[in-house]
């Protein structure tokens, strides 16, 4: 989304499943071996939000993903981390539990993810509020974090329908041509979601 948001050019390496020799440049580049990794000139950055960070320095557009003003730059940072920590990390455990044999699965564990995620839909709606977008009224490196997380989210566990600020920039993120055209692009591969993906969006 960040690339797509100021055009800027880029090669797409894809993490081919069964390809050895992309697992261990992978694996060279960032031993944790979570995407997205970012080589530019040379050095590896990983981290979808210091990506974003990484860019804004150095790739500056029209579409300022990190506020020039250091006041909102802070809540966009706030909202950054709560949905990395608090919507896409307990997404992600129900969506891996999936890929445990039956006998192993950690049924609390995803029973707290739920609850968290409960939790934080309804912090989320009021924290919405007034808000076009997730930080305020710019597109920012909080609207990135928010569009896979409430996505996928939303699919695992869905956003309750009174929770309508948080459904609305759901709706309005997928509307959003960045997030389209990842959304777009993920089709091929949707059948790889552990749990299964619903027949919309
Ligand atoms: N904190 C990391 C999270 C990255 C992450 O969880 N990536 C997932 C896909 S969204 C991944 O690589 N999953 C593959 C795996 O766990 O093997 C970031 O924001 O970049």
């Amino acid at each position: 989304m960040s690339l797509y948001e100021n055009s800027i050019a880029f090669e797409y390496r894809e993490l081919a499943v069964g390809d050895e020799r992309v697992a261990a440049e992978f694996a060279a580049l960032w031993p944790i071996q979570r995407m997205p990794v970012l080589v530019d000139r040379g050095r590896a950055v990983m981290e979808s939000s210091i990506i974003i960070e990484h860019l804004a320095l150095h790739y500056p557009g029209p579409v300022p993903l990190i506020p020039a003003d250091p006041r909102a730059a802070l809540e966009v940072r706030l909202m950054d981390r709560f949905f990395d920590h608090y919507i896409m990390s307990p997404m992600q455990k129900i969506v891996f539990d999936c890929l445990r044999a039956a006998d192993q699965r950690d049924a609390r564990g995803v029973a707290e993810a739920r609850a968290l995620l409960d939790t934080a839909y309804g912090w989320l709606d009021n924290a919405l509020k007034g808000r076009e977008w997730a930080a305020g009224s710019s597109f920012s490196l909080a609207d990135c974090a928010a569009a896979p997380s409430l996505f996928y989210a939303d699919w695992v566990h869905p956003i309750p329908a009174e929770r309508t600020n948080a459904r609305a920039l759901r709706t309005r993120l997928l509307a959003r041509p960045s997030f389209a055209r990842a959304v777009n692009e993920g089709r091929p591969y949707r059948h790889y979601f552990p749990p299964g993906a619903p027949d919309r969006d």
